[in-house]
């Protein structure tokens, strides 16, 4: 290819990349209705729990001097240990620092309390819609746990919705805790036991239609442990096939498997204290196998599944996989993952979500993942040239519209 034409589709290919909004498709962001549930600003940006793991590797104070202070305490301590007294070079603080050059903030003063002051401009609500659009982000989707007691509420009551933020429905609480979750559900009037027996799978059918119907859910999702087999007679696996898959056989609604994670391998990190194994993807193409007509989507934590991940989505496609999930968000991983899956699976895949918990890290995570998409994609259209085929721009928006999200969307349409 000659180098202008391909000095062209370099700029083509970043411009298209950098430009298209996004379909977030998996966050823990809140519509701003859900008030303290929504979390934002520089001191929530620097107690992110990525951050809390990475500072606490820095010296050998007790894990309960850092739990006992406030969080502005917190967020000082933590700039103090991975800004101040060492460079930010890991991508979790890196992230904090574009955050605040996407904001126009200027970082060289590496001053914390006058950082603080821009910040108190604003409320969640104008905050969320700057945020959307530094980020370019068309749409979210959340985390929503009916289990919840703060969330609940909001949902009871009813809220007028800010259009850009979808749900989904989380179902951890009742897949992996179902002795607690089935007191909760038979408390709501839904007639359940323990034991599963009775008309239990119903119910939870019913408990399922009643949520989705209230949050208008896009898809139900659970994230499971790196030793979840299909084949195990467990009750998660009998209250999946039971009641989760005939739910979304009937409803139409995807079921979102993220699979690998160890939940507290370091309890003095609490929220950061989670790890990661690896799984078994056989066990995602046996779920695919069996059930023909139920729509999957999944992740998974460990980088050695990645690859097999890959080609399980390519005999079945009832399987859309997503994501550099959690430890995978990296830029190293990012381009390896990214580039793999456009090999194996051309456009039908959605090669990253956020996973924000902080509104303003949408900025960052986005920021960060497009440049890695546009050089894998132009490389990719590259090699089209070098045969002869020579992708328009319109068929580059086409597709980066497609792996933005819009793949995601077509594939979870009921
Ligand atoms: O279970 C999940 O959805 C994970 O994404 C966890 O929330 C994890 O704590 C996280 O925030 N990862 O990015
Ligand atoms: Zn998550």
């Amino acid at each position: 290819m000659s180098s202008e034409r391909h000095a062209t589709l370099r700029q083509v290919v970043h411009e298209v990349v950098d430009q298209t909004p996004v379909f977030d498709i998996h966050t823990h962001l809140f519509d701003p209705s859900f008030g303290s549930l929504v979390l934002w600003g520089i001191d929530e940006l620097l107690t992110y729990h990525y951050l809390i793991a990475e500072a606490f590797r820095c010296n050998r104070e007790p894990a309960e001097h850092f739990w006992r202070l406030d969080k502005s305490a917190q967020a000082e301590w933590i700039w103090r240990q991975l800004f101040l007294e060492r460079s930010p070079i890991s991508e979790s603080c890196r992230g904090v620092l574009t955050t605040l050059q996407l904001l126009g903030l200027d970082v060289r003063q590496r001053d914390l309390p006058a950082l603080r002051q821009h910040f108190l401009k604003w409320t969640p609500e104008t905050y969320t819609d700057r945020i959307l659009e530094i980020s370019r982000v068309r749409k979210v989707c959340m985390t929503n746990l009916p289990f919840d007691d703060e969330e609940r509420p909001v949902w009871e009551r009813g809220f007028q919705r800010h259009p850009s933020f979808v749900s989904a429905l989380r179902l951890d609480p009742l897949l992996l805790d179902w002795e607690k979750t089935a007191g909760q559900l038979h408390h709501w009037g839904y007639e359940v036991r323990a034991d599963l027996s009775g008309q239990t799978f119903g119910e939870v059918r019913r408990f399922l239609s009643d949520w989705t119907q209230k949050m208008d859910s896009q898809y139900c999702m659970v994230s499971l442990p790196p030793e979840w087999r299909f084949s195990d007679n467990t009750v998660t696996n009998r209250l999946i096939e039971e009641a989760v898959l005939p739910f979304g056989r009937d409803h139409g609604q995807a079921f979102a498997m993220m699979i690998g994670v160890r939940r507290g391998v370091n309890p003095q990190l609490r929220m950061a204290g989670d790890s990661l194994a690896p799984t078994d993807v056989p066990s995602v193409e046996a779920l695919c196998a069996a059930f023909p007509e139920n729509r999957f989507i999944c992740t998974m934590l460990a980088r050695e599944n990645q690859h097999a991940l890959c080609v399980a989505s390519r005999k079945f496609r009832n399987l859309h996989i997503f994501g550099c999930w959690w430890f995978l968000n990296n830029p190293s991983l990012i381009e390896e993952i990214t580039r793999m899956r456009i090999e194996l699976l051309g456009i039908g895949v959605t090669p990253q979500h956020s996973d924000c918990r902080v509104l303003d890290q949408l900025a960052y995570k986005w920021h960060h993942s497009r440049p890695i998409l546009a050089e894998v994609l132009e490389e990719k259209y590259a090699d089209l040239s070098d045969t002869g085929w020579h992708v328009t721009r319109s068929e580059v928006e086409r597709d980066v519209h497609a792996l933005l999200g819009g793949a995601f969307e077509s594939f979870i349409k009921h």
